[in-house]
């Protein structure tokens, strides 16, 4: 076929879906197909994070419908969940005298004190009942140092324990992860900047995070992570289907 046969068989067709034009929807910008080197990272979407639980994240449930929904455009699905040990120190209620959302220093740095939450195996620590993420391949428990907190689904705050997560994702060929859950300014935020540490090329996926902006967090958060060459999208960016 000649070029304007082609023109004109996509003219036709363009016409057939009822477009008028080339300035309308074929030339808007092309849908990510994440593809076979792709994974979704949904953080922490666990009862603790959402209202009823021990650390409510505000808007923390409104993530659940997109995440069911920005699934099935994934081959791989990684899942998190911060799992904490009783007396863990990163709760204020271990530290005599502290009072939750104050700040102290541990052996690995700053420290902020968090009401006592997502403890392993109680409901509160258990992913959300309307997430619907069946073929989701891992879940990484992160927190699990009762000496150590992990915002990081990668690495731990002390910045030298491994989760395990960089490791298995290098192995099962994964180049780039799409970030989602809870809260944007704590563990999405640390969990997409150490996938860019990693060599990971990182995306949080905005309208799929909520955060807990303390004093000013996730304005910093953001600036950290654009620094770091973490890329900021929304979930109509993805190709989800329709
Ligand atoms: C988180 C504070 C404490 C989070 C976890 O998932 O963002 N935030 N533990
Ligand atoms: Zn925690």
């Amino acid at each position: 076929m000649h070029n304007i046969t082609h023109r004109r068989a996509f003219l036709q067709s363009a016409a057939a879906l009822g477009l008028a034009g080339l300035s309308g929807p074929l030339f808007a910008a092309a849908k990510i197909k994440p593809g076979s080197k792709a994974a979704l990272i949904v953080v922490d979407v666990q009862n603790c994070f959402i209202d009823g639980g021990t650390l409510p994240v505000k808007g923390g449930a409104e993530v659940v419908p997109v995440i069911n929904k920005l699934s099935t455009a994934f081959e791989n699905i990684v899942v998190t969940q911060d799992w904490h040990t009783q007396g863990h120190a990163s709760f204020a209620s271990t530290h005599s005298g502290q009072k939750p959302f104050s700040s102290v220093k541990l052996s690995y740095g700053s420290q902020v004190l968090w009401p006592d939450h997502c403890v392993q195996g109680t409901d509160d620590a258990a992913l959300h009942k309307d997430l619907k993420l069946p073929s989701a391949q891992l879940i990484i428990r992160k927190g699990h140092h009762k000496d150590v907190d992990s915002y990081s689904a990668f690495e731990e705050a002390d910045r030298k324990t491994p989760t395990g997560l960089a490791g298995y994702l290098k192995q099962r060929g994964i180049k780039t992860v799409y970030v989602t859950g809870l809260a944007t300014d704590f563990c999405v935020a640390w969990t997409a900047m150490d996938a860019r540490k990693h060599g990971f090329e990182a995306y949080v996926i905005e309208d799929a995070t909520r955060a807990i902006d303390l004093d000013g967090s996730l304005a910093k958060a953001w600036k950290q992570m654009q620094a770091k060459g973490v890329k900021r999208i929304q979930s109509g960016d993805i190709d989800a289907g329709a």
